[in-house]
């Protein structure tokens, strides 16, 4: 499936098990392995919330968030069962890095070449995107909107998503659907 990617928002331990544990993180990660490992002729792209230690989104600095996925700390890493499948840095995204700027999409972010994700999603010839991660509500609803804005077909993986507030998630998803978002 050329066409076909799959986008993997912060499955990072912070939003997992750490200072902003989501709801539904450990099925999501377990649904993901399960789908990579079933779909290894997809490529894998995954979007990492990198943040220097003093982040305006982080209360101390004026923001609405407890300290997380600090730039170097465990919080910040991709969880261990998806790690083998982050072998490809032109393939990672890192957004949130400038302290001075809240990104929730994994669209704004960049690779380690400083490449955009439309720029390689293009340059491979996808033009349809998978959607999963952390968390429902922010960070993969504003990935998902970009990508539909910018031209992708996009279709959410439900069983691999995690959300902060259960009902921001199905309030989320549905506004989702409704701009044309698939849900499958
Ligand atoms: C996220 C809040 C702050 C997310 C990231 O990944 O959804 N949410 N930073
Ligand atoms: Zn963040």
């Amino acid at each position: 499936m050329k066409d076909t990617a799959i986008i993997v928002v912060d499955m990072l331990y912070d939003f997992i098990d750490g200072s902003m544990a989501c709801l539904g993180a450990d099925d999501a990660v377990a649904n993901t392995l399960a789908f990579l490992k079933s779909h290894r002729d997809i490529p894998v792209i995954f979007v990492r919330d990198n943040h220097p230690a003093n982040h305006s989104s982080f209360k101390e600095f004026g923001g609405i968030w407890p300290p997380h996925c600090v730039q170097g700390t465990h919080g910040a890493a991709i969880h261990k069962d998806l790690a083998p499948f982050a072998d490809d840095e032109g393939l990672i995204f890192y957004k949130g890095e400038n302290p001075a700027v809240e990104q929730y999409s994994g669209f704004e972010g960049r690779n380690e070449a400083g490449q955009g994700m439309g720029e390689v999603l293009r340059l491979m010839e996808i033009d349809n995107v998978l959607v999963c991660g952390i968390a429902t509500e922010y960070c993969v609803r504003n990935t998902a909107e970009d990508l539909l804005k910018d031209g992708f077909k996009v279709t959410i993986l439900m069983d691999c998503l995690a959300w902060v507030d259960a009902d921001g998630h199905k309030k989320a998803l549905a506004e989702m659907e409704n701009e044309g978002i698939r849900l499958i």
